[in-house]
């Protein structure tokens, strides 16, 4: 038996992993305590690691989609026709013709990370979308135009903080994001022992909304209006102290002006929060020591999402928690993109072109993912006639997902570089299955500059894959060269991170890395201002025009504020501990027992439908309706309903055995595509207008 320590690469946590084997079993998965960040935390996802190695749905050769049918072809025919077909069409059409899309797991994947940008300089489209416009465009745009670098993204010092503020995130179950904190439960739990507090803003009284000190309801997609009532007070009775930071940010006057605006008393009904509790809050959080606001996924997803993470910047900079210890503050990292691109120079990079029909800004080179099937969809000049996927499901993640198949269906070529036939990749041509999960080695490079200490480790694989198989990066450098007609000669992953390693003070290299298998602390946060930041003038940049000039249409929400007759519920997401976004589910483990796809309603309105716990409703939009059971709760707001996503194997053709037993419904297929941040074009998914259905003869 041996013992091998590695990083789990589902999630953000990046937990250590202890793997007891013999040859090619798996004896046991636990959390390493030796690893100094995780010490020994991990959820249950981690030991279905072994059943996707197992899986015997996974593809491990390419295929090729005859008809309804696949057939197992070679590397070298599948790569081959790839390029053949990608080239046709570019040269049909010209090279906008072909898009890509980037899924979640690519961010986990170094390899795959490092070399995408040869494909995309192989392809030259100016068609590139990914996950980031589903998820977490707002906050690299805040970083973008307040910091100057879509990475300087602040992560709070959980473990030194005295008073945490959540908004839009549930790390108890999503084990944390844009905060690296494995064991997020037992960090709070500390928290609260030394005489901390956590307060938590969510439509739902979340798993870690039950952990806190304080829980707000929320109306969906107003956390701006309830942020900058809280500048407003701090402005008010003077609670302001920026302190250092005074003399390294600019336009401190626009933001009072602006917070002027927005007393307490002008927003309560829009936020469904009382005056009097905005003004506690903004109290309790400037008079605190050492405070951050911590704001995510369900305050980045929504119809202003872009200014609600610019607003929590501010309060975290004007109560002087920025940069702070206890506060909201920037890692150092061991592999430093941000020190890097001040050589390579990519810091970001905002509307400096739009989308072809629906004129949505492009961001860091990427359109809205919102306006991927128009694009397929629209004919005329630049449309889309073949897609890659990389790691990606947007069938089940992008929102409406029926108008996305739709799209699909309708491609001259599609290729997915992915495990499975699912959702998604049933519409391709070919299919590349790269080796994945416990075959590869781990260096979640992206992570590092977003984890609660400074931390970085390296892990290779524990199983060595077969000489047939081709990690994601194998199969990007040679689908690039022939696509191209040009070796990039890259070097191998390893090697280029050895070169990024060498833009830190840390003087480590792989091979040293290699000698700490627990992984290396790099000690807690500090301080890094002024000269961390990458706008051209070195100071922050409290007021972009960008930010400022949205700020109107919040107050148009504001003032327009009624129900909606025909729609009168809003729609908002949630996780689950056993799920990982889409692709999980083909683990018996993580599926078995209870339905976990269902929709919360609140107590009251159930009883006004009439509406039974364990009944099966209609939940119609202006796209679309699904059935789903409905679970009666005092847990979610009223007039609000919460469904999680990534369900919806049942539709046809999709070859995961496990996943079809237990297929849920897709809430995208409701989730409504001309819903966005209309500031940064990420999709919004928090607030969907919906209206809820009794089904005739349920029972
Ligand atoms: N309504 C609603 N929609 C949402 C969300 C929500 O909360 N609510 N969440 C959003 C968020 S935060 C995200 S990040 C997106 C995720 O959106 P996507 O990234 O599009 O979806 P995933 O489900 O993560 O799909 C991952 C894909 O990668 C494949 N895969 C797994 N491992 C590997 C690998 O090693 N290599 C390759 N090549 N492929 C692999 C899987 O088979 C799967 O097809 O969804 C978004 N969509
Ligand atoms: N178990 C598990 N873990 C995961 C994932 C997974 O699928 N499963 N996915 C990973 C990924 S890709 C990501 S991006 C992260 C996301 O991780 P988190 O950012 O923690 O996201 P969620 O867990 O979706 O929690 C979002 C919370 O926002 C609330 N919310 C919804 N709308 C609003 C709103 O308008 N205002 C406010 N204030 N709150 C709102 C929801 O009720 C929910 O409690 O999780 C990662 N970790
Ligand atoms: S919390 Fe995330 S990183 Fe940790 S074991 Fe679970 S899935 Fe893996
Ligand atoms: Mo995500």
């Amino acid at each position: 038996m041996h013992v091998h320590y590695r990083s789990c690469n589902i999630c953000e946590a990046t937990c250590g992993l202890e793997i007891k084997y013999d040859g090619n079993r798996i004896i046991s998965i636990r959390g390493d305590k030796q690893d100094p960040l995780s010490r020994g935390h991990i959820c249950p996802k981690a030991v279905a690691l072994v059943d996707i190695y197992n899986d015997p749905d996974r593809l491990r050769r390419p295929v090729k989609r005859i008809k309804n049918s696949w057939k197992e072809i070679s590397w070298d025919e599948a790569i081959n026709e790839a390029a053949e077909k990608i080239k046709t069409i570019q040269k049909k059409y010209g090279k906008n013709s072909i898009a890509t899309y980037l899924g979640n797991p690519v961010a986990h994947n170094f390899g795959t990370m490092l070399f995408i940008p040869f494909l995309h300089k192989a392809l030259g489209t100016k068609q590139r979308y990914s996950a980031t416009s589903i998820d977490q465009l707002p906050h690299n745009l805040a970083a973008y135009l307040m910091f100057g670098h879509y990475l300087l993204l602040p992560v709070p010092d959980i473990d030194r903080t005295n008073f945490m503020i959540i908004l839009g995130g549930n790390p108890a179950v999503s084990n944390g994001s844009i905060m690296t904190a494995p064991g997020f439960v037992s960090r709070i739990k500390e928290l609260l022992k030394r005489g901390g507090k956590l307060a938590v803003i969510d439509p739902r009284k979340s798993e870690t909304a039950k952990l806190g000190s304080k829980h707000l309801f929320i109306r969906p997609g107003t956390d701006a209006a309830l942020l900058l009532s809280m500048l407003n007070v701090i402005f008010k009775e003077n609670l302001e102290k920026p302190g250092r930071l005074t003399e390294i940010a600019r336009d401190f006057e626009t933001v009072r002006e602006i917070a002027d605006d927005f007393p307490p008393e002008k927003v309560a009904e829009f936020t469904g929060i009382e005056a009097e509790e905005i003004k506690s809050l903004a109290r309790e959080f400037a008079l605190s020591d050492r405070a951050v606001i911590y704001g995510r996924f369900g305050a980045s997803t929504q119809q202003f999402g872009g200014i609600t993470q610019w607003l929590i910047n501010l309060l975290n900079i004007v109560t002087g928690n920025l940069d702070r210890e206890g506060g909201a503050m920037f890692t150092l990292p061991a592999a430093d993109l941000i020190a890097m691109s001040r050589m390579t120079g990519s810091k970001g990079g905002f509307a400096r072109r739009h989308s072809r029909v629906r004129k949505l800004p492009e961001f860091a080179g990427e359109f809205p993912v919102a306006t991927l099937a128009d694009e397929i969809l629209t004919p005329g000049e630049g449309q889309i006639k073949g897609l890659i996927t990389i790691a990606g499901n947007p069938v089940l993640s992008a929102p409406n997902g029926k108008k996305l198949e739709k799209a699909l269906e309708s491609l001259e070529f599609m290729l997915a570089i992915d495990i499975y036939i699912n959702e998604t990749t049933r519409f391709a041509d070919i299919i590349l299955p790269p080796a994945t999960g416990l075959e590869t080695p781990v260096f979640e490079i992206l992570f590092y500059h977003l984890s609660v200490r400074n931390f970085v480790k390296y892990s290779p694989p524990l199983f060595q894959k077969n000489e047939w198989q081709q990690y994601d990066w194998e199969i990007l450098a040679d689908l690039s060269a022939r696509i191209s007609g040009q070796d990039f000669s890259p070097q191998k992953p390893e090697q280029m991170i050895d070169f990024i390693l060498q833009f830190s003070p840390y003087n480590l290299t792989i091979e040293k890395l290699k000698q700490n298998p627990h992984g290396k602390d790099l000690g807690q946060l500090k301080p890094v201002l002024p000269h961390r930041l990458m706008t051209e003038d070195r100071l922050i940049h409290l007021a972009p025009r960008e930010f400022v000039s949205d700020v109107k249409r919040l107050k148009n929400a504001i003032e327009n504020n009624k129900r909606d007759p025909h729609f009168p519920f809003l729609l908002i997401g949630r996780r689950d501990i056993r799920s990982s976004n889409s692709w999980m589910h083909n683990s018996q483990r993580m599926v078995k027992g209870r339905n976990r796809c269902k929709a919360l309603i609140n107590i009251n309105d159930a009883k006004n439908l009439e509406i039974e716990n364990g009944e099966t409703v209609k939940i119609i939009s202006r796209t679309g309706e699904i059935e789903i059971e409905v679970e009666v709760t005092e847990d979610v707001m009223e007039g609000v309903i919460s469904i999680p996503h990534g369900w919806g194997h049942s539709r046809e053709g999709v070859k995961l055995r496990v996943a079809k037993k237990h297929p849920g419904v897709s809430v995208n297929d409701i989730t409504d595509d001309e819903f966005i941040d209309k500031l940064t074009g990420n999709a919004a998914f928090s607030g969907v207008k919906v209206r809820v259905e009794k089904v005739a003869n349920t029972g």
